[in-house]
């Protein structure tokens, strides 16, 4: 399955999808019309799907994203390389990256949360392709994620590793500016995109703030 040729990603704006976040539209069509209005990354992000239905979601949204934006899945390797997407994106109790990497194909991304410099490091170190600093401020869209670590750690983390780095948690059009000066390479949303009354609108704002601001550095 042809991937994106070896261009270096781009993470100025990644759009985690969440169904009970949104206005009433499924994985696939937020991803439509996020990749319409920029999104250059797609995380397909459900926890409470069977398998079966998340492998039928990821392999349209597949589609979707092909040539024009990355595609990652949540936490399931196995999904992610069942359907041929770019990525997975792990946390610091899923599957260690070692492991993940020994079972991906040579050219997959791996994606970490991480929550300070020790544990960027160590993702680095590991063979991360980025690692998102979660959450940068507490957010209602994912209670357990708890207290914002802000733009102090984005700014340790960001000298702390050479990977890009990205932030997740309470983003959104008017802060996302102020931490990609602070030392991001990316911005990754639900509520700011996947709530919007108009998806495809506020992706192309959000981007729009991303590229200026890092336009500016
Ligand atoms: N991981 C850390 S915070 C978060 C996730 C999935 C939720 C982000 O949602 P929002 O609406 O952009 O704050
Ligand atoms: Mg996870």
């Amino acid at each position: 399955m042809p991937k994106l040729p070896s261009i270096k990603p781009m993470y100025d704006l990644y759009v985690v999808t969440d169904e009970k976040l949104s206005r009433g539209l499924t994985h696939a069509e937020i991803a439509r019309r996020a990749v319409a209005g920029g999104a250059n990354v797609i995380q397909l992000r459900d926890k409470d799907k069977s398998s079966r239905e998340l492998y039928a979601i990821a392999c349209e949204i597949r589609e979707i994203c092909r040539d024009r934006a990355r595609f990652f899945v949540n936490d399931r390797l196995d999904i992610a390389l069942a359907a041929g997407a770019d990525g997975v994106h792990l946390g610091q109790d899923d599957l260690p990256i070692e492991a993940a990497r020994r079972l991906a194909p040579q050219d997959f991304l791996i994606g970490i949360s991480v929550g300070n410099a020790d544990e960027a490091v160590a993702a680095e170190s590991a063979g991360a392709d980025y690692v998102a600093v979660s959450p940068v401020f507490s957010t209602p869209s994912k209670t357990d994620a708890g207290a914002g670590h802000g733009v102090a750690a984005i700014r340790e983390i960001r000298a702390a590793v050479t990977c890009p780095v990205i932030g997740i948690g309470g983003i959104n059009a008017d802060n996302a500016a102020e931490l990609i000066d602070a030392g991001l390479d990316g911005v990754a949303v639900i509520s700011a995109v996947v709530s919007a009354p108009d998806v495809t609108a506020a992706a192309q704002n959000l981007s729009a703030i991303v590229q200026d601001a890092k336009g500016r550095r």
